[in-house]
């Protein structure tokens, strides 16, 4: 169906930027991560650093827009059972399931973050911010290292999520991924203006040190926003809004009250 809220961001919203425009609902899947670093301009196989900002590795911190290509940033694409610390795409399983991933190490990662910023650009004050995300492991060392969530409308002053919170096993077991851990939330009164940023964060450090470090790995982030506010008015003749508004109760045309973000750069 087609989305009349939607058709009105497409041809309203400005489009300065490289970054995460406003269509539809939205998935990142790394589908075509490749582990080789990240830039304002990403080639096949990278990321786009307008959205990704990594702290903690020793090669040095990436701010968004900035570019890292080789070292802890460009470990390239891997099955998993790694040491050398730094991000990889890891397969986590399934058909080509790649998933943006760490391997920590005592200079690596411990602790670190990742953060991702999202751009409002659907006219309206955001109110809610639905995120889900899945967390996966490989617990090839009898350490064990946490993942937890935070958010942040400014980049600065960011809110903790105490029940996202996970951990990976200790003592080493089987060789393998482990399988999704799904995690969500619901950020509510989000009150993100138009063409404001907002930022979800993924902190991990060492919770027991013996014995080498688990790899982890972030999938299928997806983002749905709610707008407050006024729907978009309907505009032409009193015939083109009963048209409309017949479509509507037809379920040809679907008035959505919300607006939800989607990755215009591909390589995400
Ligand atoms: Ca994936
Ligand atoms: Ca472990
Ligand atoms: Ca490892």
């Amino acid at each position: 169906m087609v989305s009349i809220l939607a058709l009105a961001i497409v041809l309203t919203a400005p489009h300065a930027t490289a970054q995460i425009e406003i269509v539809d609902s939205i998935t990142v899947n790394f589908s075509t991560f490749q582990g080789s670093g990240f830039t304002p301009t990403p080639a096949a196989g990278q990321l786009n650093s307008d959205d990704w900002a990594i702290t903690g590795f020793s090669t040095g911190d990436l701010a968004f827009g900035g570019t890292a290509t080789s070292g802890d940033y460009a470990r390239g694409a891997s099955a998993g059972g790694e040491s050398l610390g730094g991000i990889y795409a890891f397969d986590v399983g399934g058909s080509s399931n790649n998933a943006l991933g760490v391997q920590a190490s005592s200079t690596d990662f411990t602790p670190g973050t990742i953060t991702l910023r999202i751009r409002n650009v659907s006219g309206a004050t955001l109110d809610q911010i639905h995120v889900a995300y899945e967390v996966h492991e490989y617990n090839d060392g009898d350490g064990s290292t946490s993942v937890t969530f935070s958010h942040s409308d400014d980049d600065l002053a960011y809110t903790a999520v105490p029940s996202l919170d996970t951990t990976t096993t200790g003592a080493t077991g089987v060789a393998g991924w482990s399988g999704a851990a799904p995690k969500s939330t619901t950020i509510s009164s989000a009150n993100v203006p138009d063409l404001g940023f907002f930022y979800l964060r993924w902190s991990s450090d060492d919770v027991v040190v013996a014995g080498g470090r688990d790899e982890i790995a972030l999938d299928n982030i997806e983002i749905t926003v709610t707008t407050l506010g006024t729907p978009v008015p309907l505009l032409g003749s009193r015939a083109t809004t009963l048209l409309i508004l017949a479509l509507i109760a037809t379920g040809v045309l679907a008035w959505a009250p919300f607006a939800t973000f989607r990755y215009p750069s591909a390589p995400e």
